[in-house]
């Protein structure tokens, strides 16, 4: 009896061991709407290598890669559809399906602030409905954009000019006048190189990742809006993870908002490294600088608000907050 007991006890915790062996450690596919080692890659590529440090065992990732991998406004899809588990994409790049992500940018505030407030909670919310996905992390808010040129204007007018953009330029580009070209960021490049547009939107830095220097002119001032790179897992591969493994992620995902410290001087090295290499400011002092940023605000709440009154109001209570 006890020697039967013993041996079944064994077999047991054998059987549990073999189960755990098996599904301790999980990896997860990842990929980036940003080129491998770009800019808006580098920290998640950190993120990535923390990950399977400290999760070794117990979570590991497997980084598929950048665009050369999965077309950049296709990764939003690629998580709900959970072709992929874990993303690192803007909000820009899925607004086909979670509209409201236009408003993404207007909320400004530091990480560790918005997890207080709520705003991540609601902006989990959405995506967890619209998109299948965990919102796990949200980087570069205190990275600002601009409208680089390679026409000279005299005022704030685009009459006249094609200006790539994504959805994160499309409304203020338009609202100036400006015929809106969206591109992804693969093809900003040869489009410039052919004229084929005069400017194009983009955050202050990693114009250089690309090559793109060598056919910028002029970057306009002021800066605007604040950057949004999320980092997004798929809902059902989030919920079967272990809470061992989702404190791994969740520790780590907030390190990697953490990096944002590392931003304000990036951004100030982007700017003269700008200036060596002959791009010019266009600035009209800060009475204009200030209509621009109102102006560019007020375009986009106007046009969450009428697509989605009850979400594009909850937003701009909690950018405001
Ligand atoms: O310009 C873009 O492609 C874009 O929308 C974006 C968004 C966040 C970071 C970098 C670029």
């Amino acid at each position: 009896m006890q020697r039967r007991f013993v041996a079944a006890a064994a077999a047991l915790l054998a059987a549990g061991w073999a189960h755990a062996a098996v599904g301790q450690e999980v990896t997860l596919r990842a990929v980036s709407a940003f080129a491998e080692g770009t800019q808006f890659s580098k920290n998640f590529e950190r993120f990535i290598d923390k990950v399977n440090r400290d999760g070794k065992g117990v979570v590991q990732i497997n980084y598929i890669g950048g665009p050369r991998a999965m077309p950049p406004f296709e990764v939003g899809n690629a998580v709900r559809t959970h072709v992929i588990d874990i993303a690192n994409v803007t909000g820009a790049f899925y607004s086909n399906l979670l509209p409201e992500s236009d408003a993404f940018k207007l909320l400004g505030k530091p990480m560790s602030e918005q997890r207080r407030n709520g705003t991540w909670d609601y902006l989990n919310e959405l995506h967890n409905q619209k998109l299948s996905a965990w919102y796990l992390a949200r980087q570069f808010h205190n990275v600002p954009f601009h409208i680089y040129l390679n026409r000279k204007i005299e005022k704030l007018d685009f009459t006249g000019l094609k200006i790539r953009v994504t959805p994160v330029y499309r409304d203020i580009v338009q609202a100036l006048g400006g015929a809106a070209i969206n591109t992804a960021p693969g093809e900003v490049y040869t489009a410039l190189e052919r004229g084929v547009v005069d400017g194009y939107g983009w955050p202050v830095s990693g114009i250089f990742d690309l090559g793109w220097d060598k056919v910028t002119k002029y970057r306009m001032e002021p800066g605007f809006y604040s950057v949004e790179v999320n980092v997004l897992v798929n809902l059902d591969a989030w919920k079967g993870l272990t809470d061992a493994q989702r404190k791994v992620l969740a520790d780590a995902a907030l390190w990697l908002e953490g990096l944002d410290a590392e931003n304000e001087a990036n951004n100030k090295a982007e700017i003269e490294r700008q200036a060596k290499a002959g791009i010019e400011p266009i600035d009209f002092g800060p009475e204009e600088g200030k209509k621009f940023i109102a102006r560019a605000d007020a375009v986009v709440w106007d046009a969450v608000i009428k697509r989605n009154p009850e979400v594009g109001t909850k937003l701009k209570q909690l950018a405001g907050n």
